[in-house]
């Protein structure tokens, strides 16, 4: 008898080894594509790996998909409602990749604040030859005020690590957040008491109607001119040509950018030169470990939406 043919899956890619070698033999993998003529009709799932787009005119030519996997947490590029609507789950990697990137906005905010891209490329250039103590003055970390935008699992964490930094902590999110308040010592803010008290803004929302643009012309005039402001969380949070104008009219000190938008910019944007801003290639769950887990979860969600069993980790559709 000949063997059943492998459910296939749609996915962008070039995938990992951690997700391709624990469905070796259980999936046909199939490329990535938005073409309309593509015969993908028998498609049994899709798999987003960077963030394609997944909206109702892709299911729609998808009409057998039973489930949409994503690596990661942040499904701002998945049309969640017309999942819903197809009957489709959407499943995503919550809960493992917190620490990871909280990491990361401690790595971007004390590399901005202590200037330390600028150090390095000095450090190794031929200009360095005799020690300046007065060159490269950089910025207190420990006890400054950090604002935190987004209280969820990751700006919790960002919160823990500030503690150790002896940092005030405020923040701002779409609702109180008791328990946090109580166990870790954070201040509740409006956005805009936040942002003028702040000397480090922490980006840690997802991206939605009501966080795109937020910081903008108008809210990063409110930040201190000697403020940092650092995204961890996606780039459309931000507008882009606003903040340029920011930093380089020195409106506010510096930024650490993990996400921008677009991403990545064009090789040739100007907030690539700009000396006040460090920036990272979206790296904040880029650790071994935590990637690995986000492999396993999102192979578990995708074989568990195959098999029509419900998801360890299903997006909850929107309200
Ligand atoms: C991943 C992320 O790098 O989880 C998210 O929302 O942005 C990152 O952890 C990304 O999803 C992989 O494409």
């Amino acid at each position: 008898m000949p063997a059943a043919p492998l459910p296939r899956v749609m996915a962008d890619g070039p995938l990992a080894p951690a997700v391709l070698e624990p469905l070796a033999g259980q999936v046909e993998w199939l490329p990535w594509t938005n073409e309309p003529g593509t015969d993908y009709a028998d498609v049994a799932a899709v798999y987003t790996y960077g963030h394609p787009h997944v909206g109702g005119a892709l299911l729609d030519r998808l009409p057998k998909c039973r489930v949409v996997s994503n690596y990661g947490v942040g499904v701002d590029h998945i049309d969640l409602k017309a999942a819903a609507a197809r009957n489709i789950p959407v499943g995503n990697t919550p809960g493992i990749l917190d620490g990871a990137t909280a990491d990361m906005g401690f790595t971007l905010l004390l590399a901005s604040a202590r200037r330390l891209i600028e150090g390095d490329t000095y450090a190794r250039s031929p200009q360095f030859t005799t020690y300046d103590p007065g060159y490269m003055l950089g910025r207190e970390v420990h006890g400054a005020t950090l604002g935190i935008l987004g209280m969820g699992r990751i700006g919790a964490q960002v919160a823990k690590r500030a503690r150790g930094f002896d940092m005030r902590v405020l923040y701002h999110n779409r609702n109180r957040r008791a328990e946090v308040e109580a166990s870790l010592g954070v201040e509740y803010m409006a956005l805009d008491v936040l942002l003028a008290a702040s000397d480090y803004v922490m980006l840690c929302c997802p991206l939605s109607d009501a966080t795109r643009g937020i910081i903008n012309r108008e809210t990063l005039a409110k930040m201190k001119p000697t403020a940092t402001l650092v995204n961890i969380a996606r780039g459309p949070v931000v507008d882009t040509a606003a903040l340029y104008e920011a930093l380089a009219e020195q409106k506010i000190a510096g930024a650490g950018l993990d996400v921008t938008d677009p991403e990545p910019l064009p090789r040739d944007h100007p907030l690539l030169k700009l000396p006040n801003v460090v920036i990272a290639p979206h790296l904040g769950s880029a650790t071994i470990e935590t990637r690995r887990k986000m492999a396993e979860l999102s192979v578990a969600n995708l074989l568990a939406g195959l098999a029509g069993k419900e998801l360890p980790h299903r997006v909850a559709p929107p309200a």
